[in-house]
């Protein structure tokens, strides 16, 4: 972990100018009728799940380029979540990958609890083989033609239920990349159908506590018909499925211009928008920092969020997705986990009431810039004032440098080629 009082000696250098900023913005914020305190009390009780596989570098298809001190296993991937945690108080839990990140239970509770985690959704792996398999999954898995194959990946699913019930995970995240590459080369109906079978299969054996999300994928692996494709195709699985089966929203996994904000509306008029993997992406599913190419569709997103929040049983889980090839991923996630927050406050602080009267009165231009005032205010203040005040980090990319922490594990984590998945 990062020294305290690093932390600290960093901050007081920034304490000063952090006051008259955030009193500026509080004054800016009042004339608004923005209470800046609450603002800032809901950004700090928000947090978004870290990807167990981001903190390693994932690398695409044709090459991957390790940095120094990649996490080995599990337990260094958890140290790293700690100190992104740590540094952002925005990210206290872990999204685990089975296997990958598979473990005695027991160590992976201590660990997490010795660096101040807890885990969130489990997540399947149906889309690779694994070591020790018996079947392939070459040509699919939940929907595989073959009966053998589909129970092998519901087992495999089953066993990520048990391991997450040991470690107190409450809900489980099924992708499978299952599809086709050629017109013709499947029955479309039929293989949805099966994969509905399997889903069922796993949803059976669901403690009662649980929520089963699953995500829908455009493309990649399959390159002609994905199963589970758009969030249509989703809706209707979580609605067949039953109450405790939910819509996960890989904001990746869209057409480059889908209108992923109106996604999220109907999903939650559905009352099955159940979490998010949260990323950008200029041309697919590219696992770019959060925020970094198109944050106003981010902010989007947050709007509808905040209009759905206080809905009875209104509770998506929150997670990034990423995957990092030229920057320290640690880095990476602590400023898409501050860029959530950021979209987070920014919807916080859009006049309802005067939109409710501009969407009325047919006054697109006024509505529209209502949006936009929101999005323009500089919420820099409220996220950093959040962070010290729980003993994070004003400037968590600055502290993070400053504590040498990557060179100090790259000495004793030796050079190694595979750490974690992250090429999907
Ligand atoms: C698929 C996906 C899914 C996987 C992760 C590694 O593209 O988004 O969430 O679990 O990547
Ligand atoms: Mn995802
Ligand atoms: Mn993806």
């Amino acid at each position: 972990m990062i020294d305290t009082d690093l932390i600290a000696t960093e901050n007081r250098r920034r304490a000063e100018d952090l006051r008259r900023d955030y009193d500026a913005l509080g004054q800016q914020l009042d004339r608004r009728g923005v209470d800046i305190e609450a603002v800032k009390a809901k950004v700090a009780g928000y947090g978004v799940a870290i990807p167990s596989w981001g903190v390693g570098t994932g690398g695409t298809r044709f090459a991957r380029f390790p940095g120094p001190g990649e996490p080995r296993d599990v337990f260094d991937k958890l140290d790293d979540c700690g100190v992104i945690h740590q540094l952002t108080g925005a990210t206290p839990s872990v999204s685990l990958h089975i296997p990958w990140d598979k473990a005695d239970p027991a160590r992976l509770r201590d660990k997490a609890a010795a660096v101040g985690l807890r885990f969130d959704a489990m997540n399947s792996n149906t889309f690779q083989d694994h070591a020790g398999q018996a079947l392939s999954y070459r040509h699919g898995s939940l929907s595989h033609t073959d009966a053998a194959v589909r129970r092998q990946a519901v087992e495999h699913n089953l066993e990520c239920i048990e391991i997450g019930r040991a470690i107190g995970s409450r809900a489980l995240t099924v992708w499978v990349g299952d599809g086709s590459n050629f017109p013709g080369q499947t029955d479309l109906s039929a293989q949805f159908e099966r994969y509905l079978d399997a889903m069922g299969a796993i949803y059976d054996g669901l403690p009662s506590d649980w929520r089963l999300f699953t995500e829908h994928k455009m493309y990649e692996p399959a390159f002609y018909s994905t199963v589970v494709q758009d969030w249509g195709s989703n809706l209707m699985i979580a609605q067949h499925l039953g109450e405790r089966a939910y819509c996960l929203v890989d904001l990746g996994h869209h057409a480059p211009n889908a209108n992923i904000e109106m996604i999220v509306a109907r999903l939650i008029h559905a009352g099955k928008l159940g979490g998010f993997h949260f990323n950008d992406s200029k041309y697919g599913d590219d696992d770019l920092d959060t925020g970094a190419i198109d944050p106003y569709r981010l902010f989007l997103v947050f709007n509808e969020l905040v209009i759905a929040e206080g809905r009875a049983d209104f509770a998506p889980a929150h997670m990034l997705d990423q995957s990092h090839n030229v920057t320290d991923p640690i880095e990476s996630l602590m400023l898409s986990a501050i860029e959530v927050q950021r979209a987070y406050a920014q919807a916080l602080l859009v006049d309802r009431q005067a939109l409710a009267g501009y969407q009325q009165d047919n006054d697109a231009l006024m509505a529209t810039a209502t949006l936009k005032q929101a999005f323009r205010t500089d919420v820099d203040p409220i996220l950093a004032m959040a962070r010290t005040e729980r003993g994070a980090a004003v400037d968590p990319v600055a502290a993070y440098r400053a504590s040498g922490y990557r060179a100090a594990v790259a000495e004793t984590r030796p050079a190694v080629s595979g750490a974690g998945g992250g090429i999907v």
